[in-house]
């Protein structure tokens, strides 16, 4: 497994297991007032909001609720994409009344000759919704940012860059939709990127300043967004959109699955630290690590644990087990160490006992699985042979998982 440190690190990570420290995780069972949770209904009733509300205080902020004035302008459909397979449909989220407001484009792949509403994945994309296929008639994101200038750019050039990130095709011919956009939609991902992204424009109607919550916040509410349309489309069954994203925006992904129950199921691919990695654990990438090198990520608050993780009111297996009972799927890459596979392994196995107040069973084994094995009931988890990204094998496992779990 590759342990190589990332050259934007500051100091060199850990990747010794007998160095990961003695910690002690939050009881998600316990709440606050040191009252024991027996049942789905305390859960729900009681400790599932304490939970929530911690994660608002000490890591991402607030969750708002709906835009009021948000409206779908169809842009472009085609009804014989991807070979004839599908129905591709191109809608623009608006944020506001009227046109001059944020938007989120949403790219919306539905599987041709079928009658019948189809579950969904739906999830951001990292370089604008022209990278996921070279298919001409996707629109260039218009907001895609290039990150290292922080120029817009000309991305013609690049479309399909990101295909086999998003297998479409087979998604399709396991009757599934598949519905993406530009991340940088709502928030362009820099220190000051809220300046022209949401937090900013809807900083008035949404009664928020943009530090009352972050980068990941703001990704998170958008994933919502993008369901409010998913709602209202006569190809997609709304009650079975699965949300995912890789990396910090599988952070983004655990997040809007916490606040948002409307999400059918949840998948994190390689989310790491501040997604499904346990936070107290010294392996790889840390808090320290995190909020110094992308503060916008969380709020202030988050990086005052940096000093003592063991300070922190939650930890990675909360915020999983905010998804209970949904299907949620924790996936790991063996030369992805700095995201501490072991720990995000922990984080799903710590999460099972909330999902067991439903009677729904976690893992059900305590070491780690070999690699390129999925193994789990309602929470499942692999680890797949490679390197840090999402691919075919990963898309497979997901495949098998919504047919048993969502379908
Ligand atoms: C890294 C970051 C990780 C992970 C990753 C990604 O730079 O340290 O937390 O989110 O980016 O998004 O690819």
């Amino acid at each position: 497994a590759s342990t190589a440190t990332p050259a934007f690190a500051q100091e060199k990570p850990n990747y010794d297991e007998a160095k990961v420290g003695v910690y002690q995780l939050p009881d998600p069972l316990l709440n606050s007032h040191q009252k024991k949770v027996r049942t789905a209904a305390d859960w729900e009733g009681s400790r599932r909001k304490e939970v929530l509300q911690l994660f608002k205080q000490h890591v991402f902020g607030q969750f708002p609720g709906q835009a009021k004035d948000i409206h779908f302008v169809t842009q472009r459909i085609d009804s014989s994409a991807v070979e004839g397979l599908a129905i591709a449909k191109q809608v623009r989220i608006y944020l506001t009344a009227g046109k001059k407001g944020p938007f989120i484009d949403l790219l919306l792949y539905v599987p041709a000759h079928t009658s019948e509403r189809v579950p969904v994945f739906a999830g951001w994309n990292f370089n604008g919704n022209h990278n996921v296929s070279t298919d001409e008639q996707i629109l260039i994101s218009q907001n895609y940012l290039d990150l290292l200038t922080l120029q817009k750019k000309n991305a013609a050039p690049t479309r399909g860059n990101q295909e086999k990130n998003w297998p479409v095709k087979t998604l399709l011919q396991h009757g599934y939709g598949v519905a993406t956009a530009y991340y940088g939609d709502v928030e362009p991902d820099h220190p000051q990127g809220w300046k022209t992204g949401i937090r900013s424009s809807l900083a008035k109607s949404l009664q928020l300043k943009y530090s009352d919550w972050c980068a990941i916040g703001a990704w998170a509410w958008g994933l919502s967004r993008m369901l409010d349309y998913l709602q209202t489309d006569n190809n997609v069954d709304a009650g079975k959109v699965i949300v995912l994203g890789h990396s910090r925006l599988g952070k983004a992904a655990l997040w809007a699955a916490a606040n948002d129950t409307r999400f059918a199921g949840v998948i994190s691919n390689n989310s790491g630290e501040g997604g499904a990695a346990i936070a107290r654990r010294n392996y790889g990438e840390t808090l320290q690590f995190i909020t110094t090198t992308f503060p916008h990520w969380f709020i202030e608050k988050y990086k005052s644990y940096a000093a003592d993780v063991n300070k922190l009111p939650v930890d990675a297996h909360l915020l999983l087990a905010l998804a209970a009972p949904r299907p949620l799927y924790v996936a790991s890459a063996t030369d992805d160490q700095w995201a501490d596979p072991h720990g995000e392994f922990l984080a799903a196995k710590n999460a099972e006992p909330v999902y067991a107040l439903y009677g729904k069973k976690g893992l059900g084994i305590t070491q780690m699985p070999a690699p390129d094995t999925s193994i789990g009931n309602t929470i499942r988890y692999h680890i797949r042979t490679g390197v840090h990204d999402i691919l075919l094998f990963d898309w497979m496992q997901y495949i098998r998982f919504a047919d048993e779990l969502v379908r």
